[in-house]
């Protein structure tokens, strides 16, 4: 796994849920929605404009600045201003699932020249709440700080009916990450991880799966994306599997309008990202 633990932080309890309190009160941003299955969503705290309605990533020069919304965080502002040297920090943003919802597989910075290094802490969490990278699915709890490599394929999400709150920071990668630390004390690679063991996806599950290709339709294939998308949470599969699955249902129907959908939706989220145009727009 190229995504990895990097230290460790106690929140003050009381503090935090009183910001947590104001968060639930903050607009969030569906910048991101053809990368939603449910309702994920995120809250832009500082970015490059400090306005909280830009809420798509992007490369700058510069410092990122608070938004309306980051700066009433105080409690949290002092948090990661003790953690982190934030002059090379070009985002801090709110990735929020609510229950049984999740981010798509995916890989990030297709759209960018050199990308950033990404780093979840979470806020709020329960113990089904998972992240994914390839084949391996990992939960990384409260106050626990992450590299998470997005040039991997990965995914996360919550899956029971709990909020999960993960604060998420993009550095510039001109930084080396141990230099991203503020305070060396706090970077520790060697705390205990907990991945979760899944069991293994039998045939018969497998072509259960293939076998949508009798329902799939244009009225359902978002549905079928979403039933896709959550298997490898549960079953030992790598995540990039379900565009292949995708593909075989797809063909299987036999409906070319749907194929050449698969075949573009797979190329979407693995290879260009946001520089081709969103597969399913007419569905
Ligand atoms: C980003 N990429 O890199 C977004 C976040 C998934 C796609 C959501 O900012
Ligand atoms: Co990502």
């Amino acid at each position: 796994m190229y995504s990895k633990i990097l230290g460790s932080i106690e929140f003050n309890e009381e503090r935090l849920n009183s910001e947590i309190d104001q968060i639930n009160k903050f607009r969030f941003s569906s910048a991101y929605k053809n990368y939603s299955v449910g309702e994920w969503k995120t809250c832009l705290l500082w970015n490059k404009t400090g306005r909280s309605n830009d809420g798509i990533s992007v490369e700058y020069s510069g410092s990122a600045q608070p938004t309306e919304f980051g700066e009433k965080l105080e409690y949290i502002n002092s948090t990661i201003n003790g953690i982190f040297n934030m002059k090379t920090c070009k985002s801090v943003r709110i990735f929020a699932a609510r229950g049984n919802s999740l981010i798509i597989p995916h890989r990030d910075y297709l759209e960018f020249k050199d990308g950033f290094h990404r780093i979840h802490i979470p806020l709020q969490t329960d113990s089904h709440s998972f992240m994914s990278e390839r084949d391996s699915v990992f939960a990384i709890r409260q106050g626990e700080i992450w590299f998470i490599d997005g040039n991997q394929v990965h995914s996360g999400g919550s899956f029971s009916n709990k909020l999960r709150l993960n604060l998420v920071f993009d550095f510039s990668t001109e930084t080396s990450i141990v230099d991203i630390f503020k305070d060396q004390k706090i970077y520790n690679e060697n705390l205990e991880i907990k991945l979760v063991q899944r069991p293994e996806l039998s045939d018969e599950k497998l072509s259960s799966i293939l076998n949508l290709s009798f329902i799939i339709d244009h009225n359902n294939i978002r549905d079928i994306i979403a039933i896709l998308a959550k298997i490898h949470f549960f079953f030992n599969v790598s995540s990039e599997l379900m565009y292949d699955w995708l593909i075989e249902i797809c063909n299987r129907s036999n409906n070319q309008k749907l194929i050449k959908a698969a075949l573009r939706f797979k190329e979407y989220f693995l290879i260009k990202g946001p520089t081709i145009p969103f597969p399913l727009d007419e569905y």
